[in-house]
């Protein structure tokens, strides 16, 4: 993209529709001006002269237009023949004066009556006066060139509305406070002051410097190398917690897999009847599970011969499904015996993974017995339930919580939770990992400081303190237009 940083932006900030508010931002050095251009404030005050953090009543009119006076009843025109200016909206302006506003610019919100074609309308006239209509992420894009917010920051931003649980909510919420970005600057200053230490001593070798052993300099780098050595473990939980995990429905046609998924989506989303293949594309669907976001997949049934080609895709389909899922719910047609379709149905479910087992149909009677469900040894418990009258959900909600919860577990330590920062990470660890290595064997100080430089700029990328515009591009393209 190639645009100024240094113009007056403006977007629609609310989502497009009707709705009780709609919420127009402009940001930047024209935003007082142009707000004066369409609004006329209740109040005697000019709208450039209002102080910060204060909303104001007024009328948005058309500068331009303007509707012709109203006759009165004799034929005269009312207020001595004037024309007055055509009234869109009385609105609500709120005003964020330099630098303490989401930007760091000066910003000003109109709080219009929610309409698509109103807000298009007053959206129009302050791109006519001068504004430039703002590009994804823009808004938030600024606040990072200003200064108000770090890379991690920005991207949290996006997490957190883009969240799908209470969980990847917090999570987010704790990076766009800095708690992330603490404690990466943290490691950062401690590799500076190292570095910084060795640079001296190469410049200086003679100079009687106040100088950390060499057992402490192994000391730090062994540290920071550890410490991040952790935050790159923390990034399978924290995908996890953004992404949610994939918890995949499997068995063999007919035994209540959709029926079950419906019941755990509480709507009729997958298509249920009594012919075997009724489902043949695998649903994907979100799902809140005590906090925790979770994607429920729901698969076409296993077999052996497929009778039509339209199964065998499906199959396939299935198939894959199964190989990314995080854990499984394996469900049998408790009323009777495990049959051969059934374990060609359990073969398919890749080991190591959490397997609830269930016994669906309960409101008919369950007969499958314990010798019966122990031949499906890695399954970790069994719930009779059914997904007709919906007894026995709760229980399986629970378990299902208790399997995944593990795999998020400790939310209380900082967490990565996009490649970027892995990347970044596994080349600063790399880069520490040499650098250590050049250390304890003593080689020229040079070297060790030529990857600790690496190491500590790979940092930079991560926090943005360095940065290209194609990166800045790459995040804040994900975003949406008038954040
Ligand atoms: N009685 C009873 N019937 C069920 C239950 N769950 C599913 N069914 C029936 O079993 C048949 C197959 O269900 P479906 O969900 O399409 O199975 P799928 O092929 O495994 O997805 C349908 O006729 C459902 O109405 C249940 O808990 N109790
Ligand atoms: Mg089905």
């Amino acid at each position: 993209m190639t645009f100024s940083n240094n113009d007056t932006i403006a977007a629609l900030v609310t989502p497009p529709g009707e709705g009780g508010i709609a919420v127009i931002r402009l940001s930047g050095p024209e935003a007082f001006a142009l707000a004066a251009r369409v609004f006329s404030p209740r109040s005697a005050q000019r709208v450039e002269t209002f102080a910060s953090h204060t909303i104001h009543l007024g009328e948005i009119h058309h500068p331009h237009l303007t509707s012709p006076a109203r006759q009165t009843e004799g034929g005269q025109a009312s207020g001595g023949g004037r024309k007055r200016a055509v009234v869109l909206d009385q609105a609500l302006l709120s005003i964020f004066r330099a630098p303490h506003s989401y930007t760091g610019e000066d910003v000003v919100e109109f709080s219009l009556h929610g309409g698509m074609v109103l807000a298009a309308k007053v959206l129009e006239l302050i791109l006519a006066g001068g504004a430039r209509f703002a590009e994804p992420g823009e808004f938030t894009r600024r606040a990072f060139l200003n200064g108000k917010l770090d890379l991690t920051q920005a991207e949290a931003v996006l997490d957190l509305i883009k969240s799908k649980s209470d969980l990847s909510i917090q999570t987010a919420m704790r990076q766009l406070s800095g708690a992330l970005s603490a404690r990466l600057k943290g490691l950062k200053d401690r590799l500076m002051k190292l570095y910084a230490h060795m640079e001296a001593f190469l410049d200086f070798p003679d100079e009687d410097l106040e100088v950390y052993s060499d057992g402490e300099m192994a000391r730090s780098l062994r540290q920071a190398h550890e410490e991040i050595g952790a935050l790159i473990q923390s990034f399978q939980r924290g995908a996890l917690l953004r992404e949610g995990a994939l918890l995949v429905i499997a068995g063999k046609p007919n035994v209540g897999k959709s029926s079950l998924f419906n019941a755990l989506l509480e709507r009729d989303r997958a298509l249920v009847s009594e012919f075997a293949g009724t489902t043949r594309d695998t649903l994907e669907e979100w799902l809140e599970i005590k906090g925790l976001a979770v994607r429920l997949a729901d698969t076409a049934g296993l077999m052996h011969a497929a009778p039509h080609p339209l199964d065998a895709l499906g199959v396939e389909c299935a198939k894959t499904t199964l190989q990314g899922a995080q854990a499984y719910l394996f469900v049998l047609d408790g009323t009777r015996a495990p049959d051969k379709e059934d374990f060609l149905a359990w073969k398919n479910l890749e080991a190591g993974r959490p397997v609830i087992g269930i016994l669906n149909k309960a409101d008919l009677g369950t007969r499958m017995n314990s010798q019966e469900r122990s031949k499906f040894s890695a399954v970790s418990c069994w719930l009779e339930i059914s997904s007709k009258t919906r007894s026995g959900l709760e229980d399986l909600e629970q378990k299902i919580f208790e399997a995944l919860a593990g795999m998020h577990a400790d939310t209380a330590g900082e967490q990565i939770t996009r490649v970027r920062h892995k990347k970044a990470l596994e080349s600063s660890f790399e880069a520490l990992s040499r650098a250590e290595k050049a250390f304890q064997e003593r080689a020229s100080l040079e070297l060790v400081t030529l990857d600790l430089r690496l190491a500590i700029d790979a940092l930079r990328e991560l926090i943005g303190e360095i940065y290209s515009e194609d990166l800045l591009d790459v995040i804040f393209s994900e975003f949406c237009i008038g954040k």
